[in-house]
């Protein structure tokens, strides 16, 4: 049953840190749903991405974000800054996420960006990758110092125990207001845009380091004929070497991303998809402003 509006809570809350975190994996437990691609690669989120989750009279309306990036400032990394800045102001709440017992210039990059007048969580995640820890301890002292966080949240993304005593300790900062989304819905985004991003994972994990932050991939043709999804995409590179890198000898590897992107649509659908991908050169695309926005960064 649907509470009172008067009895409803709701609020938002941003998920930030540097790349290669764990935001997107803790966005899809939070969620319950894969709506977030992840990978080993910086640059993978490159959208704001936002799920919601209700539980009895709670609405969390969780925003994923990119990583900050510190290092080069072509136009797509300034588009992918301004997400990151845009997303941490208005929100009830900050959950900050770094890798347990780190912290360096990345890590305090994002953690200047953060509005002082909003209670943040510091979130140290991959605990399961700590072993001793006794050495947590003077970490956290220093963690203290450096900003006045309002709890401090151990844990591991892929910890079904520890994502439920998140949504206790997020809980207690949103306020009391109507939902903003129905009580079933998991995203915001359309299956159109989630072709994109599974196709653009697919591509992250089956190449190799160079190419994941100069290609991007663009939807042509989305139909749907009842269960039926006709896809057709492109996956856009800045050299022909790169082209190469993608397709593969004779096709393989294209091939293989393919079928993996297909197989996660159609679980994702429910149904049949015909899924066509194309290759194209586009020299200088991520330093161009005006085909970083074509492309659909913000
Ligand atoms: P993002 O860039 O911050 O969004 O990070 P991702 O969610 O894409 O995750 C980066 C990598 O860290 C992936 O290979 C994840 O599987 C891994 N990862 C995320 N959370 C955990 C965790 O709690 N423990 C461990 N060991 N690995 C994790
Ligand atoms: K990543
Ligand atoms: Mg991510």
């Amino acid at each position: 049953p649907i509470p009172p509006e008067s009895e409803q809570r709701c609020g938002l809350i941003a998920i930030v840190g540097k790349p290669n975190v764990g935001k997107s994996t803790l966005l899809n437990a939070l969620v319950g749903q894969k709506i977030s691609i992840t990978s080993r690669k910086a640059q993978t989120t490159r959208h704001r991405i936002t799920g919601m989750r209700t539980v009895e009279a709670t609405q969390f309306v969780f925003v994923d974000t990119p990583g900050f990036q510190t290092r080069h400032g072509n136009a797509l990394n300034r588009s992918l800054n301004r997400t990151v800045v845009g997303a941490v102001n208005d929100v009830d709440l900050i959950v900050f996420v770094v890798e347990a017992g780190q912290f360096n210039m990345a890590d305090a990059k994002v953690l200047s960006l953060l509005p002082a007048k909003t209670p943040a969580i510091l979130l140290a995640n991959k605990f399961d990758l700590i072993h001793r820890r006794a050495e947590i301890a003077p970490w956290l002292r220093a963690m203290q110092e450096r900003h006045d966080f309002a709890e401090f949240v151990p844990m591991s993304a892929n910890n079904a125990k520890d994502i439920e005593r998140l949504f206790g300790i997020c809980e207690k900062y949103l306020p009391q207001q109507p939902w903003m989304y129905g009580a079933e819905e998991l995203t915001d985004r359309s299956d159109r845009f989630m072709a994109a991003e599974i196709i653009r994972e697919k591509l992250f994990r089956l190449t190799g380091d160079e190419l994941p932050y100069t290609s991007t991939v663009i939807i042509d043709k989305y139909e749907e004929e009842g269960a039926l999804r006709r896809v057709a995409a492109t996956i856009v590179v800045e050299r022909d070497g790169h082209k190469g890198m993608i397709i593969g000898e004779k096709g393989e590897k294209l091939k293989r991303i393919g079928t993996e992107a297909r197989h996660e649509l159609e679980r994702l659908t429910g149904g049949k998809v015909f899924l066509e991908i194309w290759v194209k050169v586009r020299s200088g695309w991520a330093d161009d402003e005006a085909r970083v926005k074509t492309f659909g960064y913000e």
